[in-house]
C-alpha cells in the first residue's frame, strides 16, 4: 500500500512500486530485462502427461456417457460435466470480423537497419541490434471466415509491434489507395461488396450488382478499382505481395519536428500473382492455398521477409504535388519520393492456436507509439473509430487489450477497472487520479519519460461538411496505373473487367462502368465494352460525382482530370519485380512406375540447390518403382494435386512411366494446364515425347519456359530454374490457346 505523503521523494519511490505492482504482465509479458519478447508461455497449454478434469479442474473418469437414470434412461440435469462441455460448445464462436473475417496469421520479428532518430523518436526505429516481437495477420476483405483464399480481392497486412513503448499497429492493405476518400461511405462500400441482403450471393466476390451499382456511381473509386481488376488482387502468396499503410502519417522526432510518412512493405521474394482462371480452380481444389502455403513455408524454415519501406514528405512540401496527401484514393509515385528500405520483417513461428491468436488478435490505427501521429485523412480519422468499437462488439468486453495476444510488453498502469473478464488483479483502493493515498500513481509521463503528445497542428477553419477540391481528381493515378502495366498486366484488367460487369445483370450500371473507365482509358473503355457487346457511352451519365450533400451545386464538385507530372512509374508492375529467385517455389514431377530415378533425382538436387521445392505426383499413392527397381514414395495422385497448386511441372523419361502416364487422362490435363497458365514446363527424356503430346502442334518454337531435353542434360535444368524465377511467361497467353 502506497504511503499518505505526496513528497517528491514518496512519488519516485511509488512509482517503482507501482510498476512492480502488475505481476502478470511484469512476470509473463515484460521479463524485466531490455530484451522484452511476445512471451506467451503462461496461457499455453497442451495437455501432454495430463488428465482430463472440468474446467474447475476436477478430474473426470467418463468422457464417453452422460449421467443416466439406468443404461437406457435419461439423461439427469444433474450431470454437471455434460453441461459445462456442452455449454462451453454452444458459446464457441465470436462474430466475425465485419470485414477481413478470413485470414491467417503468424509471428515475426522487425528489426531497424538504422536508426531513424532524425525523423522520429519512435524507440523501436533507433536501434538496429534491437528485435521487435510483431504479430502479422493477412486477409481478404470480403468474404466469410470460411470462404476462399484466392478471391479477387484486396488482401489485409495488419502488423502488430509489440514496442517496449507500447502496441504499435500497421493496418494496411496490399494495394497502396482505397475506394473511398470519407470513412463516411465505409459502411456504404461494405454494404454494397457483401453477398446481397436478399438471397446472401456471391460469397466472397465483388462480381454482382450492388458493388458495381456503388462503384459506378463513385468516381473516386476509379482508382482503387484499377488495383482491384489488376493481378494484384490474386496473389500467389501472401509471401509474394507488397503492404501498404495507405494513409499519410506523420513521424515525429525529439524536437517535436514533423515528418510525412507513407509506409510500405517489400517481399523480398518479389510481387508475384497467379492467374485468374487459376485463382478460381485453386479456390476449388484447394481453398485455403494462401493459409497452407504460408504456414508451410514457416513451418519449412523458408521465413517470410518483408522490408519496411518509408516515403518521407517534409512539413512544408505539403502542398508541392498534383495530389492532396491525405487523399487515400492517391499515392506518392516512387519517382517523386523514393521509398527508402528502413528495416526488416521477419515472420518466423507459427501461432500455437488459431482462435487464440489470429481469431482474437485485435488491430487498431490508433495503436501508436510516440514518435507516429496521424494527419487529417478524413479516412484514418473514422478507422480511428472503428476499430475500438469493432473489438468491443467482437471480443465482447473494454478488457481485449488482456488476452495474451493482445497484450503490450510494455508494462500497462491506469485507473480503468473491473468490466466482463478483467484478468488483471488490480491492488489497492485508489482507481483515480489526481489522489494522494496512492501516492499520485500512476503519474503522467512527461515527454522525456515517453509521455505520448500529439502533434500541435495547427487548426484553423470552419466546421463544414464538405471535401477538399484538392480532392476532386479521380482519373488521374487510375490512368497512371493502367499505363504503367506491361500488355499482359493491361489484358488481365482487361479481362477482369468484363468477367466482372458480365456478372452484372443491370445493363445501365454496365454502361454506367464504361462511362467512369472511359475518364481512365478511351482504350480501355472499348475493350471493355466488346466484351460486354455494349458501346462505351459518349456523354457519361452526368452528375457522377456523389460526394457532396443536399444543398450543393454538383456542377461545382464534378470530378476532374488534373496532369499527371508523370505518364509511367515503374513499381507499379509487377513485370518489373524480383526474378531472380525460385527460393520456395512448388514444383511438381509426374512419375510413374519405371520413372527415370536418377533423372528426378538430378532435377531435385538442382531444384532444391536453389530453395525451390519438388513434389512427385503419381496415378496412386504408396511406392512407386524407378526403372532400376529403387521404390519412391509419391507425395501425392493425380486426385489429391492438381498443376494449379504448383510453380511449374517437369516429366522425367523413363519409358514405361510415360506409357503410364499416356493413359492418364489427368496427367495430360496437368500439364495442358500448366500451360495455359504459362507455367514453366520441363521435360527429359522420353518425357519429352509426352509433354509433345499434350500440345505439340501448339508449341511456340520461342517458348523459353517450355524445356525439353531428350538426353536429360544439365543445362534443361538450369534453363528450368531461369524459367521458373520469371514466375510466368505471360507472353504465351496471347500466342496459344490450350483448351484445359
Ligand atoms: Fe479497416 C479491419 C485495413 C479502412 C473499419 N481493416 C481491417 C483489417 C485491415 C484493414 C487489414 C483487418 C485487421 C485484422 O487482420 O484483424 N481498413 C484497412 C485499410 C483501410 C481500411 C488499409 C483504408 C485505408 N476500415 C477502413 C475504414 C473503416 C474500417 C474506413 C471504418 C470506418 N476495418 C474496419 C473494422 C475492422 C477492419 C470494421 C473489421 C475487423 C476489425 O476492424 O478488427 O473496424
Amino acid at each position: 500500500m502506497a504511503s499518505k505523503t505526496t513528497s517528491k521523494k514518496a512519488i519516485k519511490n511509488n512509482k517503482s512500486k507501482a510498476i512492480k505492482g502488475n505481476k502478470s504482465n511484469e512476470i509473463k509479458h515484460n521479463n524485466g530485462d531490455n530484451k522484452k519478447s511476445l512471451d506467451l508461455e503462461f496461457n499455453r497449454e497442451n495437455g501432454t502427461d495430463e488428465f482430463l478434469t472440468t474446467n474447475q479442474g476436477l478430474r473426470i473418469n467418463d468422457n464417453q456417457n452422460s449421467l443416466k437414470a439406468g443404461e437406457r434412461g435419461a439423461t439427469l440435469l444433474e450431470d454437471f460435466i455434460l453441461r459445462e462441455k456442452i455449454t462451453h460448445f454452444d458459446h464457441e464462436r465470436i462474430p466475425e470480423r465485419i470485414v477481413h473475417a478470413r485470414g491467417a496469421g503468424a509471428h515475426g520479428v522487425f528489426q531497424v537497419y538504422d536508426s531513424m532518430t532524425k525523423y522520429t523518436k519512435a524507440k523501436f526505429l533507433q536501434d538496429p541490434s534491437r528485435e521487435t516481437p510483431v504479430f502479422v495477420r493477412f486477409s481478404t476483405v470480403a468474404g466469410s471466415r470460411g470462404s476462399t483464399d484466392l478471391a479477387r480481392d484486396v488482401r489485409g497486412f495488419a502488423v502488430k509491434f509489440y514496442t517496449d513503448e507500447g502496441n504499435f499497429d500497421l493496418v494496411g492493405n496490399n494495394i497502396p489507395v482505397f475506394f473511398i476518400q470519407d470513412a463516411i461511405k465505409f459502411p456504404d462500400l461494405v454494404h454494397a461488396v457483401k453477398p446481397e441482403p436478399h438471397n446472401q450471393i456471391p460469397q466472397a466476390a465483388s462480381a454482382h450488382d450492388t458493388f458495381w451499382d456503388f462503384i459506378s456511381l463513385m468516381p473516386e473509386s476509379a482508382h482503387m478499382i484499377m488495383w482491384l481488376m489488376s493481378d494484384r488482387a490474386i496473389p500467389r502468396s501472401y509471401r509474394m505481395m507488397e503492404g501498404f499503410g495507405v494513409h499519410t502519417f506523420r513521424f515525429v522526432n525529439e524536437e517535436g519536428t514533423a515528418t510525412f510518412v507513407k509506409f510500405h512493405w517489400k517481399p523480398l521474394l518479389g510481387v508475384h500473382s497467379v492467374a485468374w482462371d487459376e485463382a478460381q480452380k485453386i479456390s476449388g481444389k484447394d481453398p485455403d492455398f494462401h493459409r497452407r502455403d504460408l504456414w508451410e513455408a514457416i513451418e519449412n524454415g523458408d521465413f517470410p521477409e518483408y522490408e519496411l519501406g518509408v516515403q518521407l514528405v517534409a512539413e512544408e512540401d505539403e502542398h508541392k504535388f498534383e495530389f492532396d496527401l491525405l487523399d487515400s484514393t492517391k499515392i506518392i509515385p516512387e519517382e517523386l519520393v523514393p521509398v527508402q528500405r528502413i528495416g526488416k520483417l521477419t515472420l518466423n513461428r507459427n501461432p500455437d492456436n488459431f482462435f487464440a491468436e489470429t481469431e482474437q488478435v485485435a488491430f487498431h490505427i490508433g495503436h501508436v507509439v510516440s514518435g507516429i501521429d496521424f494527419t487529417n485523412d478524413p479516412l484514418l480519422q473514422g478507422r480511428l473509430f472503428s476499430y475500438t468499437d469493432t473489438q468491443l462488439k467482437r471480443l465482447g468486453s473494454p478488457n481485449f487489450h488482456e488476452i495474451p495476444i493482445n497484450r503490450s510488453v510494455a508494462p500497462v498502469h491506469n485507473n480503468q477497472r473491473d468490466g466482463h473478464m478483467r484478468q488483471t488483479i488490480n491492488q489497492g483502493k485508489v482507481s483515480y487520479e489526481p489522489n494522494s493515498i496512492a501516492g499520485g500513481c500512476p503519474f503522467q509521463a512527461a515527454m522525456q519519460d515517453g509521455g505520448f503528445h500529439t502533434y500541435e497542428e495547427r487548426v484553423d477553419a470552419r466546421k463544414v461538411r464538405a471535401r477538399s477540391e484538392s480532392f476532386h481528381d479521380h482519373f488521374s493515378q487510375a490512368t497512371l496505373f493502367y499505363n504503367s502495366q506491361s500488355p499482359a498486366e493491361q489484358k488481365h484488367i482487361v479481362d477482369a473487367l468484363r468477367f466482372e460487369l458480365g456478372k452484372v445483370e443491370i445493363v445501365a450500371i454496365r454502361e454506367r462502368m464504361l462511362g467512369i473507365l472511359k475518364q481512365v482509358d478511351a482504350g480501355l473503355a472499348d475493350k471493355v465494352a466488346a466484351g460486354l457487346g455494349l458501346l462505351v457511352p459518349r456523354h457519361p451519365e452526368q452528375p457522377m460525382n456523389r460526394s457532396f450533400g443536399a444543398d450543393t451545386d454538383p456542377a461545382s464538385v464534378q470530378p476532374v482530370k488534373v496532369k499527371s507530372s508523370i505518364e509511367k512509374s515503374e513499381p507499379l508492375s509487377m513485370e518489373n519485380t524480383v526474378k531472380d529467385t525460385i527460393k520456395t517455389r512448388k514444383i511438381a514431377a509426374l512419375i510413374a512406375d519405371g520413372f527415370d530415378g536418377d533423372a528426378l533425382n538430378q532435377m531435385k538436387k538442382a531444384l532444391e540447390a536453389e530453395g525451390a521445392m519438388l513434389k512427385t505426383v503419381a496415378p496412386k499413392l504408396g511406392g512407386i518403382n524407378t526403372a532400376d527397381g529403387k521404390k519412391v514414395t509419391a507425395d501425392f495422385s493425380f486426385l489429391t494435386a492438381a498443376s494449379v497448386l504448383f510453380d511449374a511441372v517437369y516429366v522425367p523419361g523413363g519409358a514405361a512411366s510415360i506409357e503410364m502416364l499416356a493413359g492418364e487422362a489427368d496427367a495430360y490435363h496437368f500439364v495442358n494446364e500448366a500451360f495455359r497458365h504459362c507455367k514453366a514446363i520441363a521435360a527429359t527424356g522420353e518425357g519429352v515425347d509426352f509433354v509433345s503430346g499434350t500440345f505439340a502442334r501448339k508449341l511456340a518454337e520461342d517458348d523459353k519456359a517450355v524445356i525439353l531435353s531428350e538426353n536429360g542434360s544439365k543445362s534443361a535444368a538450369n534453363d528450368f530454374i531461369k524459367a521458373i524465377a520469371q514466375h510466368r511467361n505471360w507472353g504465351r497467353e496471347t500466342v496459344r490457346k490450350v483448351p484445359a
